[in-house]
């Protein structure tokens, strides 16, 4: 049997997700994405935190650009029917799943490799790695969420340079504009992303996902409605009557929903 193109290792409460081409750098081809939508729904299913990294020497270089020729060339058929970006879906999936992501980078997250990176909750990176949005040199546009994601963390400026330019941020830059919140020495993202995820998950779960769906949203909100759902998920704890309510109707006492015959439902 091949080796798979993403691996999945289950660590107690981890889910370890690692992009495994490390001949192309981890680029993402179809073949990568519809893997790395099997693992992340099976993190969903059976982890409290994924963890993405990349195996060999770098995170991932993006866009599986021979792909991409071959499909500009017409050398791989298009879809039949239109359907949802697959990029869109699963980095959706990772962002806004049951579970929180920890990402573990180094040497290149670039591109759709970073758009990657940005679906996780929280990065990590060592010196070794470098970040950057190539699109323009290769004559595409980012496609894996980057204009929400990438954007709304770095900001328009940060952004449309690296876009323009090419520019390629080094480690140290990739913290201040908030790419990464932990900065080690060269190959210890992998352990500090682990570190992290174990103490991430000793939260409480439902906390974790308030957190994962709740921050976005609010992001999102004016200022008086990010109010109201914050007050809607720290008070409302459910309800006492719930259970009572929930024990009339297993024990055969609760109102039917249809009146018997002759009752006015007026
Ligand atoms: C690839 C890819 C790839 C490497 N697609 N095959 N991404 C980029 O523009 C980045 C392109 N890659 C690079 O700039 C470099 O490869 C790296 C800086 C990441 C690494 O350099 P290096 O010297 O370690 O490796 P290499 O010799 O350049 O590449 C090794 C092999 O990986 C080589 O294949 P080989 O068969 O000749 O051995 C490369 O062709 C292959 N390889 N990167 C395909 N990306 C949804 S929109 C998202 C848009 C984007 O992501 S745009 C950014 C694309």
């Amino acid at each position: 049997m091949s080796e798979p193109l993403v691996t999945y290792e289950l660590d107690g409460p981890i889910a370890l997700i690692g992009l495994n081409r490390s001949d192309k750098r981890n680029a993402i081809s179809d073949a990568v994405i519809a893997e790395l939508r099997a693992a992340v729904v099976r993190a969903h299913d059976e982890a409290d935190v994924g963890l993405l990294h990349g195996h060999g020497t770098n995170f991932c270089a993006g866009l599986d650009l021979a792909e991409a020729l071959a499909r500009a060339t017409g050398k791989i058929a298009p879809p039949r029917k239109r359907k949802r970006h697959s990029w869109h879906e699963v980095f959706d999936q990772i962002e806004r799943g049951p579970i929180p992501f920890v990402a573990a980078l180094h040497g290149a997250v670039v591109g759709g490799g970073l758009e990657l990176a940005m679906a996780a909750h929280l990065r990590v990176c060592d010196d070794t790695a470098f970040f950057g949005l190539p699109e323009g040199q290769r004559g595409i546009f980012v496609g894996g969420g980057g204009t929400v994601r990438i954007q709304r963390v770095v900001g328009t400026t940060v952004m449309t340079d690296m876009m323009l330019t090419g520019r390629l941020l080094s480690p140290a830059e990739a913290l201040q504009e908030h790419i990464v919140r932990y900065l080690v020495p060269a190959g210890q993202a992998l352990a500090k992303a682990r570190e992290l995820a174990a103490r991430i998950a000793q939260n409480s779960i439902e906390t974790n996902w308030k957190i994962v769906h709740v921050l976005p949203r609010v992001q999102d909100l004016s200022h008086d409605d990010g109010l109201f759902v914050e007050q809607l998920n720290s008070a409302m704890a459910r309800p006492p009557e719930v259970e009572q309510r929930l024990r009339e109707f297993v024990e055969g006492k609760a109102r039917p929903l249809v009146a018997p015959r002759g009752e006015d439902q007026s």
